[in-house]
């Protein structure tokens, strides 16, 4: 039996991107370098099928007809990001008028169009020159993003209302400073660690910065809250590396950002392995008052652990991984496409975590979606991609999300990743999300099946699952 799945008149149903995996015009009107365009000068081959960033889809000259397709699918939201290379090239100093008059223009196109901005300061794309200085290690460069983020509540806050300081900010820790996926490829969990606190720190102290202008708006952060699940359930010491796990990767940053406060446990285990980051009880206290009033939750798939199984050898550095193994549950459904594990429910079980232990804070899906390699394989005759997977995948997490709100659960809106398909650090174009498909030779934007779905369920705020 079908059921209606009605959402409330002011859901935002929207679409997220950033920055720099959308705008292009990386060398242009003055816009400074980031990490991902220096990375790429000097290792090319990172990048899937050597594919820049310069190559992301000229959202910078075609904001307005960009927009325009937002709106031809309802769309009432759209989150992206400020490049903070692009204002303030270098990081600190002057700011760029032209990137001024972009983003004001942006701002009030969207506006124009009744579609709501929600702006995020920093989307992984550190100014070359502030991380040349020790990026995130640096309190210099904290001081200077802070700045950075205030130009942005005076220039843009009039308009602005919903403000996010960072996305994700687990991921430069990772990619950047234990697993070498991204620029700068360290391999250091000492150093990870007073990333990921002075990360926190710049956050807050953003969050302090836009509360002494007394705009009229709302800030928060945006987190990929990766639930993680034990092999076992009844089996305590795969429940202990689960617990483990969410310490390190969803309560390093939920906690001080919601609650003020670092969790006792996670600060327990690095003191005693000698991991605590430099820090100052007025950075604490700064920490500790100036907590968020919203949350934006990235979602994709969740994280399977089990309890670590080999011993640790003499000389293994400590990290997280001292304490748990990932697990590759049989069975469980994978997206055949992108190789990710699709697990709707995993929304549901964020959504009350939020609502049990985190004060049922306003929150949104800043991120959800699914990443198709090749997606062309899928154009049908009428030159549509017939995502009717991706429809399914948006359907049933909206569909656990619901129970949730019905529930009880704050939540109050979701955004796509994404709006049109865009770059992605480096995998590039290697995987599509949009509900439109860009035609890279082109630049053609082609509405998919998705994008026709979102029409209607947006234009009605329900749809039949
Ligand atoms: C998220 C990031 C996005 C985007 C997305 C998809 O973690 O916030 O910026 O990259 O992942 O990633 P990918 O294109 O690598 O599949």
């Amino acid at each position: 039996m079908s059921k209606t799945y009605q959402f409330a008149n002011n859901f935002w149903w929207g679409a997220a991107s950033s920055a720099t995996q959308s705008e292009g015009a990386a060398f242009e009107d003055g816009k400074g370098l980031n990490i991902f365009d220096y990375w790429y000068q000097i290792e090319p081959d990172k990048f899937h099928n050597q594919v820049p960033a310069t190559d992301a889809s000229t959202f910078y000259k075609n904001y307005k007809s960009d927009i325009q397709l937002m709106k031809d699918i309802n769309l009432n939201s759209f989150r992206t990001s400020i490049s903070w290379a692009r204002l303030i090239p270098g990081g600190r100093g002057e700011v760029n008028p032209k990137a001024v008059d972009f983003y004001n223009n942006v701002i009030d196109e969207l506006i124009a169009q009744g579609i709501e901005p929600f702006f995020n300061l920093y989307h992984f794309d550190m100014p070359i020159e502030m991380q040349d200085i020790g990026g995130w290690e640096n309190l210099e460069v904290v001081e200077a993003y802070v700045t950075y983020a205030k130009t942005c509540f005076e220039l843009f806050g009039d308009r602005v209302k919903y403000w996010f300081t960072h996305n994700e900010p687990i991921v430069p820790v990772e990619a950047g400073y234990m697993y070498q996926f991204h620029y700068p490829n360290i391999v250091d969990f000492k150093r990870a660690i007073q990333v990921a606190y002075y990360s926190q720190l710049a956050s807050s102290m953003a969050v302090a910065a836009y509360r002494e202008l007394q705009l009229d708006g709302k800030i928060g952060i945006i987190l990929n809250l990766t639930p993680s699940y034990p092999r076992d359930e009844s089996n305590t010491t795969d429940v202990k590396a689960a617990h483990i796990c969410d310490l390190f990767f969803n309560r390093s940053f939920l906690d001080p950002s919601v609650k003020g406060e670092f969790p006792e446990e996670l600060m327990t285990i690095l003191k005693e392995h000698d991991h605590l980051p430099v820090y100052t009880e007025e950075e604490l206290a700064v920490i500790k008052n100036n907590t968020v009033d919203i949350l934006g939750v990235n979602y994709y798939q969740p994280r399977r652990v089990k309890a670590r199984e080999a011993a640790i050898a003499a000389d293994e550095a400590f990290a997280p991984e001292w304490f748990f193994d990932n697990y590759e549950m049989p069975g469980r459904r994978m997206n055949p496409y992108r190789g990710w594990e699709i697990y709707p429910r995993g929304i549901y079980d964020i959504a009350k975590n939020v609502q049990e232990n985190y004060g049922n804070i306003e929150w949104y899906i800043s991120e959800n979606g699914m990443g198709v390699e090749h997606e062309e394989r899928f154009i049908g005759e009428d030159g549509i991609v017939q995502d009717d997977y991706r429809i399914e995948f948006i359907q049933e997490h909206l569909e656990w999300l619901h129970q949730a709100i019905e529930e009880g659960a704050n939540c109050k809106g979701y955004h796509l990743w994404t709006f049109i398909d865009n770059w992605s650090w480096a995998n590039a174009y290697k995987n599509r999300y949009g509900f439109y498909r860009l035609d890279l030779a082109t630049q053609k934007r082609t509405i998919k099946k998705s994008g026709l779905w979102m029409k209607e369920v947006a234009k009605l705020n329900r749809f039949d699952g």
